[in-house]
């Protein structure tokens, strides 16, 4: 258990920007008898918990909005076991995600879930807000292949919820009730996943337009050709200038906005998909496509992509990171809402994301304390809201809810879903006492 200052601190922040909660200790538990030892009492006191995997979160899920105890989970960290003739991996939830990829990779195996956070976030995090990323275009999010959870109520109680095998409809979706639950349900203490035979091949472009608009443009060209990449991810210029020269890849200068576009599957045939990317990229208005030529240039273009939102938030003193998603054909109009919102309030933004998915995240970005920057970032925030929910989009892609969008929640959804939501969390935690004042607004 860490109590004093120095050490507590990291465990008071999180990714959101949302800033410091300050807690009376984080206890570094190790093996589930540890958390429903930790869970017992704080129900017998009426202590809050927050559990916590590594902090990548953005939305404030790890923050401990109500003090009381952090409850990381990064010690549990073993990966314990990799069985290749189920297809599943059985984990501790402190598992790092990157650290997964790479140990069933090297068994010809394949995890797909990959959040640009990958080599620091936890697969017990990832379960919590049910987290995608870019190869979610093809291969779904972190709910897609969580099988089964043994997980811990708040009072310590343990439940064993899913399966092991692939298919399996016994009773309710428990496990997928408690994917994405941001923590609020229960702390998950193994994780059994299902895996992928690893794609024989993968095949990687960068797509150069003059502008957003027409990147934007390009991706239903791309949708509708029937290939099915598995990752379509946007850049805008904003988000370029912010990784050139910082960033493996060498982007190219002047670039008014990028689409990567990666494909896998057996190695026959990829080429020819890959080349139908690049002619309908160009018959949107690519000025330039680039063809990743070894694996040495396709992991320096992700690691490039992936470094967007640290960067973009090491480079400002305040970046609001905005997870929208609209259908696919919405994707352009949202574009050209979100560029007229930003020059109405006068504000900064920065677009990239997964726009295969139409799932784009739109950064506000802040050089002040103002308070007329902060009225009208906060202005131009609920007017992107406003725009998704209108172009019947949902507030939230892959980062959860948190705190940092609860009050946006009403927009979306009406009094009796909220009230039921409401009901399956007193189910879970009666006291409210896991995880507390986080997705829904504390007042009714
Ligand atoms: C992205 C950041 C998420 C993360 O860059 O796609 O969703 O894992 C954001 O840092
Ligand atoms: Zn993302």
């Amino acid at each position: 258990m860490i109590r004093d200052e120095e050490r507590l601190e990291r465990f008071l922040v999180d990714e959101s920007g949302l800033g410091r909660y300050p807690a009376e200790a984080a206890v570094l538990v190790e093996s589930r008898a540890e958390v429903e030892l930790v869970l017992r009492l704080a129900l017998e006191h009426r202590v809050a918990v927050t559990p916590r995997g590594t902090g990548t979160g953005m939305t404030g899920g790890a923050l401990p909005a109500r003090g009381g105890i952090v409850l990381s989970t990064e010690r549990m960290n073993k990966i314990r076991e990799i069985d290749f003739d189920d297809l599943v991996a059985v984990v501790e939830p402190g598992v790092i995600t990157g650290d997964l990829q790479a140990a069933v990779e090297l068994e010809g195996l394949f995890y797909p879930p990959d959040p640009a956070s990958l080599s620091s976030c936890s697969l017990g995090g990832n379960v919590a807000e049910n987290a995608g990323g870019p190869r979610a275009f093809k291969y779904g999010v972190t709910r897609e292949y969580v099988l089964g959870l043994e997980a811990v109520r708040m009072g310590g109680e343990t439940l064993h919820t899913g399966r092991r095998t692939s298919k399996g409809v016994t009773g309710y979706d428990v496990t997928g009730a408690i994917v994405g639950s941001e923590g609020t349900f229960a702390v998950a203490t193994e994780i059994t996943l299902k895996l992928l035979p690893k794609p024989p091949a993968v095949a990687t472009l960068l797509a150069v337009f003059p502008d957003l608009f027409i990147a934007g443009a390009a991706v239903s060209q791309v949708l509708h050709l029937g290939a099915r990449p598995r990752a379509l991810e946007l850049l805008d210029r904003t988000t370029l200038e912010h990784l050139r020269g910082r960033t493996p890849y060498r982007l190219p200068e002047g670039a008014g906005a990028v689409l990567i576009c990666e494909l896998d599957g057996e190695a026959e045939g990829l080429e020819a998909q890959l080349l139908r990317c690049a002619n309908a990229c160009e018959q949107a208005g690519a000025v330039e496509v680039v063809v990743a030529q070894n694996e040495q240039q396709r992991r320096d273009l992700w690691e490039t992509r992936r470094r967007a939102n640290p960067l973009l938030k090491e480079s400002h003193k305040h970046k609001i990171p905005e997870d929208i998603v609209v259908p696919r054909g919405a994707i352009s109009e949202m574009l050209h809402r979100v560029d007229a919102i930003a020059a109405a309030e006068n504000v900064v933004c920065a677009t990239y994301g997964h726009a295969g998915d139409g799932n784009l995240h739109i950064n506000l970005l802040l050089d002040d304390d103002l308070p007329d920057t902060r009225r009208r970032a906060e202005a131009a925030v609920a007017q992107i809201i406003r725009a998704t929910l209108d172009l019947r989009g949902t507030l939230a892609g892959e980062h959860g809810v948190g705190l940092l969008k609860s009050r946006f929640i009403p927009w979306e959804q009406a009094p009796p879903l909220i009230r039921l939501q409401r009901e399956l969390k007193r189910v879970f935690d009666p006291e409210d006492l896991l995880n507390p004042g986080k997705i829904f607004p504390t007042t009714e």
